[in-house]
């Protein structure tokens, strides 16, 4: 069972959206487990504030060192606590991955690598940021979802969640769905298709009616390889510098 454990001021706005569908009955069926913990409540300012303006001046305000190291040290505590109670072999210390634009842009293989994770604590920033120096003091990776610019690290943090926790063994039903779709081979996924054969005239491709499973999976390779090279160039040149071709099969 993989546990996350979240860090943020919106605790409920990333429960809600986690507990729904499939990530929602994973952790009902026990594969994960996901908390959220709320950084105000760790605030030792009598008023809750949990941010301040920033040195050197500027726009906005930045989230306080305090708060956060002491959420975090809470996360860590709780974890140490659960492993010794289970009898945990895992001696690791718990990755924490800061959720920021300010970060490498996350892909399919970084999922795959945190879902080896038996925890995984997310810390999301708000206002213009977090004070370096607790981010030096507790980040050990730094994830940004795309070259966009969003009001907070909430929806990111959800993003990261979804695509690592379906990688956890047991959370997809089809085993196989991991492994072999979209990104695996640096290549977008195939057309499909579902009844009815013909919808407002348009109608199925022959092929994957023809029952022949060498010829449908070999179509299926040629379309993806078309739609990877004219939507994402980017991806597909990675695609053949994995895939050299081969010396041509002859007669
Ligand atoms: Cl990870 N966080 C925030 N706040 N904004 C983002 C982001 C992350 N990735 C893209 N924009």
């Amino acid at each position: 069972m993989m546990h996350f454990h979240i860090l943020t001021l919106f605790p409920d706005m990333v429960l809600r959206g986690l507990r729904e569908s499939i990530i929602g009955r994973a952790e009902s069926a026990g594969h994960i487990c996901i908390e959220a913990l709320n950084i105000r409540d760790y605030t030792l300012d009598k008023h809750k504030k949990v941010d301040d303006y920033p040195y050197g001046g500027g726009a906005g305000m930045l989230m306080q060192a305090q708060p956060v190291y002491d959420a975090y040290l809470e996360v860590e505590r709780r974890i140490l606590e659960r492993r010794e109670k289970e009898g945990s072999a895992d001696k690791r210390t718990p990755r924490v991955v800061y959720v920021t634009p300010q970060g490498a842009v996350f892909r399919q293989e970084m999922a795959k690598e945190f879902a080896g994770e038996e925890d995984l604590i997310l810390l999301c920033g708000h206002y213009e940021g977090i004070d370096e120096r607790v981010l030096e003091t507790i980040v050990t990776d730094y994830v940004s979802i795309g070259d966009y610019v969003l009001t907070g690290g909430e929806l990111p943090a959800m993003v990261m969640v979804d695509a690592i926790a379906r990688m956890v063994p047991g959370v997809l039903t089809n085993q196989l769905s991991g492994e072999t779709e979209s990104f695996s081979d640096n290549l977008l996924e195939y057309p499909q298709y579902t009844r009815p054969e013909n919808w407002n005239d348009r109608t199925v491709p022959a092929i994957l009616l023809s029952g022949d499973h060498a010829k449908v999976d070999d179509w299926r390779l040629q379309m993806a390889k078309q739609r990877t090279q004219e939507r994402r160039p980017d991806l597909y040149a990675l695609y053949e510098k994995t895939n050299p071709v081969t010396e041509k099969k002859r007669k």
